[in-house]
């Protein structure tokens, strides 16, 4: 394992959270995810299923969780099923869990090998009438990929066709919403890595460097630190940062160009997620300090606003009004246009089109939504931007807060203010 894991205390008590959701009568069964083939014989590196995760801290593929609480044997009321390994199987296919193991990972006392799994789910099906499996939930997420998670649901209905299926993801989502002190000392840890591969950017970022050469100074940052990209990063130079999702990062940055680095680190599975934006010479314009100065104001006052009671979307609008003045400031659109404009197409569109953050945790995308109350302890992204195509501008600021009645910046090491980007990037 490349990270120092949560201690088991705190999925023993995920867990109980759970099982205290579940109606009477009930059990959950949840899945490790697929390793994604590649090509060939390869896998795509492994990710696991957030979900799982929470409640086990298990990170292995092909891992199975049940949860029957009322079940009248103990044993059997929690049991997490693994594949089997000896000796032989190391040599082959490389380390896996012992059962030793996974029961230390995760405060699961009955660790089994998954031959014994169909025996022991129908001793504890013919206990329950309801049960509750996973899906995907997220609202804007579609595939054409059937998940290890949908195909088990067809599986259990097609064999246990007279029980009752209930949806697990609700309930996850409403506990994985609000982070445990652990969770966000895994954070903290991700956002920490995150700002050590921003200033080992720093230091080599001049006219000529390629888009991907900052990438790998990155790559290297979290790799020495056992953690991985969290999502493909943006490293984006002059008009590419007007292209939001721009992965490519394939050109050469210039002289007198910004350059936008949307990048995190994700350290034992928790995600950081940075934004920042640089002058690749060193030095702002005296234009694009103007624009900056404005998305700094934006974010500065985003932050502040990310307090219990409010939700994303109400959040967004206040951030909205704010970023209208700023537009209006830069000359970018006029107080006759906001005046006149249709609510459902603002003019603010045409230089700030995105949302202004979004959940943050096992997921980059983290699960809830933008009616969410926001609570103690929740996790969201501020990232205000602005983006002028004409002027090869795109500006993006990004950190990582903690909601409370004082939001906690999980970056608020990582340099954003112009002068300071200016110090660290003179060359001596
Ligand atoms: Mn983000």
């Amino acid at each position: 394992m490349r990270y120092q894991p949560i201690p088991s205390d705190m999925y023993i008590r995920n867990r109980a959270k759970l099982v205290g959701k579940l109606k009477p009568g009930s059990m959950a069964i949840i899945n490790s995810n697929d390793e994604m083939p590649r090509s060939g014989d390869q896998t795509f590196p492994f990710k696991q299923n957030s979900d799982l995760f929470y409640i086990s801290g298990c990170d292995q593929e092909k891992c199975v969780l049940t949860l029957c609480p009322g079940h009248p044997v103990e044993s059997l009321r929690e049991v997490l099923f693994i594949v089997r390994t000896n000796d032989l199987m190391v040599t082959w296919n490389g380390y896996k869990y012992t059962l030793t193991e996974a029961r230390q990972l995760s405060g699961i006392k009955n660790v089994k090998w998954l031959d014994d799994f169909e025996l022991t789910l129908r001793d504890q099906m013919s206990r329950v009438q309801t049960v509750y499996l996973n899906q995907n939930e997220y609202i804007k997420f579609t595939t054409e990929v059937p998940s290890r998670d949908l195909r088990f649901a067809e599986k259990m209905k097609r064999e246990y066709p007279v029980h009752t299926f209930e949806r697990l993801a609700p309930l996850l989502t409403d506990l994985r919403k609000i982070k445990e002190p652990e969770e966000i000392t895994q954070m903290q840890k991700a956002c920490d890595i995150t700002e050590e591969g921003f200033r080992r950017a720093l230091g080599m970022i001049k006219p000529g460097v390629l888009e991907y050469e900052i990438e790998a100074e990155f790559t290297h940052a979290f790799a020495i630190r056992g953690a991985v990209h969290a999502y493909q990063p943006i490293v984006a130079s002059g008009k590419n940062a007007c292209v939001l999702h721009y992965i490519t990062n394939d050109q050469t940055c210039n002289n007198g160009d910004l350059l936008l680095l949307d990048i995190g680190a994700e350290y034992g599975n928790y995600c950081a997620d940075m934004s920042r934006t640089i002058p690749v010479n060193g030095k702002f314009s005296a234009r694009q300090r103007q624009v900056y100065e404005a998305v700094l104001r934006l974010l500065k006052a985003g932050m502040k606003m990310l307090i219990p009671g409010t939700t994303n979307e109400k959040w967004h609008a206040e951030v909205t009004k704010l970023m209208e003045k700023e537009l209006i400031g830069l000359g970018l659109i006029t107080e006759e246009e906001v005046k006149n404009q249709d609510p459902s197409n603002p003019v603010f569109f045409k230089y700030y089109m995105h949302g202004t953050g979004h959940f943050l945790g096992l997921d980059v995308h983290d699960v809830g939504s933008r009616q969410d109350e926001l609570k103690r302890g929740m996790v969201i992204t501020c990232e205000p931007g602005i983006y002028i195509p004409e002027e090869d501008i795109g500006i993006r600021l990004e950190n990582d807060v903690l909601v409370d009645d004082v939001p906690v910046n999980l970056m608020a090491s990582i340099p954003v203010e112009p002068d300071d980007i200016e110090a660290l990037m003179k060359k001596v």
